[in-house]
């Protein structure tokens, strides 16, 4: 990766990992787009453009006027807002991502995208899920992500497009929120700890999904990226994981540190069917063994930290 070109740069990832590619490969060499601009580190600590992914054209010319060599493609809707819109989320997550795997086609880029532990279904092995297995996903956004796995993974045979990928589970982040996914309860649960004592969570007691803390999430792509090509057998995309919780469990985290804190439960039937249908937990051999992906933090040092980082930004 030298001249790296980012979609949905503004986004609960790109907004940290924009800054974390300017600080080691320059801030002119990153280019960030989005659909809209704010005043965040990323929109101006370097080259940014209004990008509309489903423009294939402007797309093209962006990545070819800033000489890119690599396309990391991260703008799509989450779980929950592709439930709840199912065919813009089919237009916008698969447009995008064929505007960008043609990009990085024709310009000869690298390319990275992120699936999801949302590519698996009710059928598929619930704990310690295998990196080849079925994948039968039961939502919209499931089934984009299995069939960008599956388009990305044409590019590299059919076209030799460099393309690898990652299956994230939920992360986790006191930087830029989530927006409109299933795991985001794990995020909010955070702020309103220390906002207000108290959480009411959507996702049901005994539910568990894989988390990952964010500088994790940011290391495991910059370390996939850079993985010599012959050490890959698989590319798209590799199951990640950092840890696997419940509500219950993330609440008695929290109160080591938050004397008092309460949390009560209101379940929303959508998301909570949704994290039903995704594993408990997801075994990650595949990417240690392969490029070496290690997670640093658990839920109790990841918990530390954000609490800390959240006291200071929230006052
Ligand atoms: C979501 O909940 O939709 C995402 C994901 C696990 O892909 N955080």
């Amino acid at each position: 990766m030298k001249r790296i070109m980012i979609t949905g740069a503004l986004g609960q990832i790109g907004s940290e990992l924009t800054i974390k590619l300017r600080d080691i490969y320059g801030a002119d060499n990153v280019l960030a787009t989005d659909i809209r601009e704010n005043d965040s580190d990323a929109a101006k600590g370097g080259p940014f453009s209004i990008l509309d992914v489903m423009d294939g054209k402007k797309m093209a010319s962006l990545a070819e006027n800033h000489k890119a060599d690599t396309i990391i493609h991260m703008a799509a809707l989450l779980s929950a807002t592709a439930e709840a819109n199912p065919v813009f989320a089919w237009n916008l997550n698969m447009g995008g991502l064929m505007n960008a795997l043609e990009t990085a086609r024709e310009q000869k880029c690298q390319f990275f995208t992120p699936s999801s532990i949302g590519a698996f279904g009710p059928s598929t092995p619930k704990d310690l899920t295998p990196q080849d297995t079925v994948q039968r996903p039961t939502t919209m956004y499931g089934v984009n992500k299995v069939a960008g796995e599956l388009l990305a993974d044409y590019y590299y045979h059919r076209f030799a497009v460099d393309t690898r990928g990652l299956r994230f589970p939920g992360l986790i982040s006191y930087v830029a929120p989530p927006g409109g996914g299933t795991t985001d309860y794990a995020v909010e649960i955070y702020y309103e700890a220390i906002k207000n004592g108290r959480y009411t969570s959507y996702i049901e007691q005994g539910t568990y999904m894989d988390m990952m803390y964010m500088p994790d999430a940011l290391d495991a792509i910059i370390n996939l990226m850079e993985a010599s090509p012959e050490k890959l057998i698989h590319r798209n995309s590799f199951n990640v994981s950092a840890m696997s919780f419940s509500p219950e469990e993330i609440s008695a985290e929290i109160k080591k540190h938050i004397t008092g804190f309460e949390m009560s439960y209101d379940v929303d039937p959508i998301r909570q069917s949704i994290a039903d249908s995704w594993p408990n937990s997801i075994d990650s051999s595949a990417a240690k063994e392969e490029w070496g992906f290690k997670a640093k933090y658990d839920l109790s040092s990841m918990s530390i930290d954000m609490l800390n980082k959240l006291k200071a930004k929230l006052g």
